[in-house]
């Protein structure tokens, strides 16, 4: 189905103090979605400052205004790349990014749905997304395979600054979440890397997005199925945030108590925090006791034998991330496996040309 396509989503505005009545949407659709929840202008004062850094980093066309976010194709890049965890971390550093995550409207109303005090998890996100690299779109997935935890914890998606359907925001399917489960995800080379096929699990074909407008914000629990849609737009980045709330004390995944990314180039909360005003939000999930769990790996093991299997057989996507984790992640136990892997491909098929 093109973009276009996609029916609206179901607005709960007029239902913000009808706490029952929410609970009973995101039971019955798996999500919740909100015009303006978030204060608009300081969505925008955070879009200035986010679009300052990218265009510092050279993402977007000079003499540009960093507003309008129009990207520099011959910059372009995505999770994975060194590049792009080069600006990522400049971004990541920005006070007021860390901040909106912590904005009581989300928390009033989390906490409202839940009935208890909610946390949002130290691991805040940014996306970051070139027009026209439609292959890296975030593919078909649960939260639940990324950021683990407890399968009721509700990730908030809101785009920082206007994302109409061209500019690829998100796309959520009606409700998927009752499936109940953590679905078999497979290799796919967007965000994440990791795919699930719903046509393979019986479910409905009821995808639901919208033209977003800033502070509108998408909130769903960690099994609903979600995608972004591509960004088509002829030259504009989308930026929009993905945060998640837990309940406080339930456990958390270990990674979820590092920065972003840091698992592909390693970077710590001091380098985050080195130029922030007041320590406000800085290491404020130690005065909850929600303990610690190892990160489940084999979800994206799954995925790294996949795109080892894809790229054994000539596949170019297989063969990039390969790549990807080969070049970023030289001395890890996968980097290595990757660059063995590549060698020996490269090797057979020179050996195949002097057969
Ligand atoms: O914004 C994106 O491309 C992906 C976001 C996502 O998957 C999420 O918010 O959970
Ligand atoms: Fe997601």
């Amino acid at each position: 189905m093109e973009s276009a396509d996609i029916p609206e989503l179901r607005v709960s505005n007029e239902f913000r103090n009808d706490i029952d009545e929410l609970r009973r949407r995101l039971d019955e659709d798996g999500y919740l979605f909100f015009r303006q929840l978030l204060d608009p202008d300081r969505l925008m004062k955070l879009r200035h400052e986010m679009l300052s850094v990218m265009q510092a980093g050279g993402w977007l066309v000079a003499g540009t205004d960093p507003m309008d976010g129009i990207a520099d194709p011959d910059t372009r890049c995505t999770e994975g790349d060194l590049g792009y965890t080069d600006v990522y971390h400049k971004v990541y550093k920005l006070q007021s990014f860390h901040a909106i995550a912590h904005s009581r409207k989300i928390l009033d109303l989390l906490e409202e749905i839940r009935g208890c005090t909610m946390m949002p998890q130290p691991q805040k996100v940014a996306r970051l997304w070139f027009p026209k690299f439609t292959e890296h779109t975030t593919p078909t997935h649960q939260d639940f395979v990324h950021f683990q935890g407890s399968e009721d914890n509700l990730t908030c998606w809101t785009p920082v600054g206007a994302c109409p359907r061209e500019l690829g925001g998100l796309a959520v399917l009606r409700g998927s979440h009752k499936v109940g489960r953590v679905l078999q995800h497979r290799f796919s080379l967007g965000a994440g890397s990791l795919h699930v096929e719903p046509s393979e699990h019986d479910l409905s074909d009821e995808w639901r997005t919208t033209d977003y407008q800033v502070g509108d914000a998408l909130i769903f629990p960690f099994l609903t199925i979600h995608k972004a849609l591509p960004n088509v737009s002829a030259d504009r980045l989308r930026v929009s945030l993905d945060n998640r709330y837990q309940r406080a004390g339930d456990p958390i995944a270990d990674h979820m108590l590092m920065p972003h990314l840091s698992s592909m180039s390693p970077w710590t909360w001091e380098e985050v925090y080195a130029d922030w005003q007041d320590d406000a939000w800085q290491y404020y999930w130690r005065a909850y006791a929600s303990p610690v769990w190892p990160k489940i790996t084999h979800y994206m093991e799954q995925a790294f034998d996949q795109a080892a299997e894809l790229a054994r057989q000539g596949d170019t996507r297989g063969r990039l991330h390969l790549h990807r984790i080969a070049t970023r992640d030289a001395m890890s136990e996968q980097g290595q496996a990757a660059a063995t892997i590549l060698a020996e491909i490269d090797s057979a098929s020179a050996g195949r040309v002097v057969d």
